[in-house]
């Protein structure tokens, strides 16, 4: 499998069935299925040439699909005429080397693989940190979030103000809100007749936000604003990195985890938001992409007698690997401090605090489509 977008030559190509076989400069070896090929025509006749979307179906490629001849051009270009309809399409030997198929790993910006795990001694160099005036006037500042964002699962953008409403300003550079029955702002602060316990001085145990809600609002942001409190910090655990532990301690329990779904819900006067997810979610290729846990959250669980008694193993098990100390990173977060996370993969909890003094932190939801999208640019923009 190679791992780069290094450019490669075409030493020689032949026919074999129903594959295009394409013989590296390098020594490898592409096998192009022909109705792969006519699906990924690249000619203005297939993709509109504003923006490169397809302007056919896959019901459009004839049944029958198959590769007449194949001939290379002076630049390296292959030439090649299906049949029933008798077309020439073009493909670049750029194009072919970067999207074969058997060569390149697919993508997947959100497995678990793609990720530098942590535990509570990987910061002894610090945490994820970035000046706030950088990240507010730079793209390198808001590169630095983004790719920590990407890769650790959260960020930490310090030495802001204590300016109400910052959470939004910092969302407006990155992507967009993510509104919520909590509002586009929620105050993170003791109520005196809350509808959620984080509105409390008690403490809270690592959890992901909103389970109950499907799509899950994929990242988060709280700014603290005020601390004078006894206690109130913050807590921080890689998710993924659980699941490994989980899965390399039982895989009989993570496969557990993934394949029974429960419920979770959340319901106050005007709200009741109901889903039915499985705590860790896997892709095609059994990666980590996902997980979920809110203790406060569960509702009834409900499966098949006969899945019961695993199922509480296996749930015990998680319920403990999320709570051991050598995985938590334990902090303060102090005011003109925001901390950003992926809240698909990064559990946070705090500590209880006491009722003397205040604590005031700022929340608010966005999701990790926009950020993406943005670091894809940023990065691209640089390579330029
Ligand atoms: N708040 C802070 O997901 C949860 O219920 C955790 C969320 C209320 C928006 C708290
Ligand atoms: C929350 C939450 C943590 C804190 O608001 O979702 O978990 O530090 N708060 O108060
Ligand atoms: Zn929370």
């Amino acid at each position: 499998m190679k791992s780069d977008n290094s450019i490669n030559q075409i030493k020689k190509f032949h026919l074999a069935n129903d594959e295009l076989v394409i013989d590296w400069q390098d020594g490898s070896q592409s096998n192009l299925y022909s109705h792969w090929l006519r699906d990924h025509c690249q000619m203005p006749q297939s993709r509109n040439a504003n923006n490169g979307q397809r302007l056919f179906s896959v019901i459009n490629i004839p049944k029958n699909t198959s590769i007449e001849e194949v001939k290379q051009d002076e630049r390296g270009d292959l030439h090649i005429r299906f049949m029933p309809e008798n077309y020439w399409s073009i493909f670049s030997q750029n194009w072919l080397w970067i999207n074969c198929y058997n060569l390149n790993n697919h993508f997947d910006d959100r497995s678990e693989k793609n990720k530098h795990l942590w535990q509570k001694n990987s910061f002894k160099d610090g945490m994820p940190r970035t000046k706030y005036k950088n990240f507010q006037e730079t793209d390198e500042g808001r590169l630095e979030v983004l790719r920590a964002v990407r890769d650790m699962g959260f960020c930490i953008i310090e030495d802001a103000s204590i300016k109400e409403g910052l959470v939004q300003s910092v969302i407006s550079q990155l992507g967009f809100t993510r509104e919520t029955n909590y509002g586009k702002l929620f105050e993170v602060r003791t109520e005196v007749k809350p509808n959620n316990l984080a509105y409390t001085n008690m403490g809270l145990g690592s959890h992901t936000d909103n389970p109950y809600r499907d799509p899950v609002p994929t990242v988060q942001l709280l700014h603290c604003l005020e601390s004078s409190t006894q206690g109130g910090e913050s807590v921080l655990v890689d998710g993924f990195n659980a699941a490994k532990k989980l899965r390399e301690e039982s895989s009989e329990n993570f496969e557990n985890l993934t394949n029974n779904w429960i419920n979770f819900r959340f319901s106050d006067d005007k709200t009741d938001l109901r889903s039915r997810v499985p705590m860790i979610e896997v892709n095609d290729n059994h990666e980590v992409i996902k997980v979920r846990y809110n203790n406060r959250s569960i509702d009834t669980i409900n499966l098949p007698s006969e899945k019961i008694r695993p199922f509480y193993l296996a749930y015990r098990h998680w319920g403990e690997v999320i709570e051991r100390d050598e995985l938590k990173v334990i902090f303060q977060l102090v005011p003109g401090e925001i901390i950003i996370f992926d809240n698909t993969r990064v559990m946070h909890a705090r500590t209880a605090f006491s009722d003397k003094g205040k604590r005031h932190l700022q929340g608010a939801y966005t999701d990790l489509d926009g950020l993406y999208s943005l670091l894809n640019i940023l990065e691209n923009r640089n390579n330029d």
